[in-house]
């Protein structure tokens, strides 16, 4: 989402790494650089300027210039700027509210309690794909909660939310025939009692663009279910106008955070930068992609790192921990850090990496990796081909690629209908990868010093 901003960010960086002394001259530079990158993502003007004088005016400090690592030091000044904008420390927060693993972003009342979310938007923004996302997010959470159809504009409405409901074993509420959305809520709420629910998530209508109906019908919602969370979802792809539109909602209806779809599709992110700054509602979740798996909570210090090309290790390692198991993947941390690490290991991740899903999300994450690698540069079939390779190679020649001589590579290029060629391509590879990921792995440490995600997996 942010490839084109991290590659433009990356070159800016340049003009001053490494460098044993900066100028402020390089400091200009490199800031200009930034500049037309945030513009480009369709940063709003005036969050761009703020951010650009800020930057400079702490840059140009005595601390900076005449530090040991000026580079080093002017790229954590960008990066917590980048922080800041995109919604502080940790605004999608990594705290205890809303319980383990749940809503951990969202302030939600224990399970005695019923809490309410309020869903809001205008049309298409992604309203009722959210509540569900959000939904199925609480329910692996722990929590019970129970999706409540309130909009009766649009036909169909309610049997959307239905069919995603049942998709994700999770109960809706539907008026039947109530024509009111306060009698639906009620009816819900009664439900909810007597059904052991935690959570109403109420799905609203939307409407084109903000009018006077949609507004009085929210504001009687708020004012009868007094929602925990009044969420915005809005559409990642319209830009600046998503940052308008939670302007206006925020004052008419009062949010206490946003929600951005569609981040998966190609959009710049300028919204995500932006929000935060002129709102000062904190961005909670994106959505990232059509199914109700695809929604993660917003960390703006994980952005930021992606955004400036240093990858998000801890959501690679928590993605990658919620599929390979802990001792598994101690052993081959481990291993990377021995070069230990075998075909066989390879194999073994090839098939985990699979069912992970998109291999260009996974890649994004590692550090160094951010941006470079488009979809298009994934070759579907030539995995497919190295998967075949591996598996036609025996344990002993996985668990010691060396004795791959002559004679066994074209055994195993016909035995997985490839070419010696190929296999002598996919050794090749192999050996690169293994130099590569020692170096990931190091930087992974680095890291691991204040991640407790990264310490945890590492058994330090
Ligand atoms: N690619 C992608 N598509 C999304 C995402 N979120 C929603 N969509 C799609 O956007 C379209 C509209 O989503 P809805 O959830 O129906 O939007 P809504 O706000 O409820 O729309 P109305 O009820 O008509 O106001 C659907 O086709 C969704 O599948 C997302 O994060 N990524
Ligand atoms: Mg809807």
């Amino acid at each position: 989402m942010f490839d084109k901003l991290t590659q433009k960010i990356s070159d800016a960086l340049r003009f001053v790494a490494g460098k044993s002394t900066i100028t402020e001259k390089n400091i200009d530079d490199a800031v200009e650089v930034i500049k037309m990158a945030l513009l480009e993502a369709d940063v709003n003007l005036r969050v761009v300027r703020r951010f650009v004088n800020s930057t400079v005016e702490e840059a140009k400090g005595e601390r900076v210039l005449r530090s040991v690592d000026p580079g080093q030091q002017f790229t954590k000044i960008v990066h917590d700027k980048l922080v800041s904008f995109l919604g502080g420390d940790d605004a999608a927060g990594t705290g205890a509210k809303g319980g383990v693993g749940s809503g951990a972003v969202l302030s939600l009342r224990g399970p005695d309690v019923i809490s309410s979310v309020l869903m809001l938007g205008l049309q298409g923004s992604g309203k009722t794909t959210s509540a569900a996302k959000l939904a199925l997010r609480l329910k692996k959470g722990g929590r019970k909660p129970l999706l409540v159809a309130c909009d009766l504009v649009r036909p169909g409405a309610v049997e959307q939310l239905s069919v995603l409901g049942a998709q994700i074993g999770v109960p809706v509420f539907k008026g039947e025939g109530a024509d009111d959305v306060l009698k639906v809520y009620g009816g819900g709420l009664d439900w909810a009692r007597k059904n052991l629910i935690d959570t109403l998530i109420i799905d609203t209508a939307g409407r084109l663009q903000i009018d006077e109906v949609m507004m009085a019908e929210l504001a009687r919602l708020k004012e009868a279910a007094r929602p925990d969370e009044l969420l915005l979802v809005a559409d990642s792809m319209t830009g600046q106008a998503a940052v308008d539109i939670a302007k206006v909602f925020d004052e008419k209806i009062g949010l206490t955070g946003v929600v951005l779809t569609k981040f998966d599709s190609d959009t710049r992110g300028g919204a995500a930068l932006s929000l935060k700054t002129i709102t000062g509602k904190p961005l909670k979740f994106v959505g990232t992609g059509e199914k109700p798996e695809d929604f993660e909570p917003f960390h703006p210090e994980r952005v930021a790192g992606r955004i400036l090309g240093m990858g998000d290790v801890v959501s690679l390692v928590e993605k990658a921990q919620e599929l390979i198991d802990q001792k598994e993947a101690l052993e081959l941390q481990k291993k990377i850090e021995k070069e230990n690490f075998t075909l066989e290991d390879w194999l073994t991740q090839f098939r985990s990496v699979k069912k992970m899903g998109s291999l260009k999300s996974m890649l994004d994450m590692i550090p160094g990796m951010a941006g470079q690698v488009s979809e298009e540069d994934i070759n579907k079939a030539e995995l497919k081909i190295q998967e075949a390779i591996l598996s036609s190679m025996t344990r002993k020649e996985r668990a010691n690629h060396l004795i791959i001589g002559p004679s066994r590579r074209s055994r195993i290029a016909r035995g997985s209908g490839s070419s010696v060629a190929e296999v002598a391509r996919l050794l090749k590879h192999f050996e690169k990868m293994r130099t590569m990921m020692k170096k990931m792995s190091k930087m992974g440490k680095n890291q691991t010093l204040q991640n407790p995600a990264l310490q945890r997996m590492m058994g330090r």
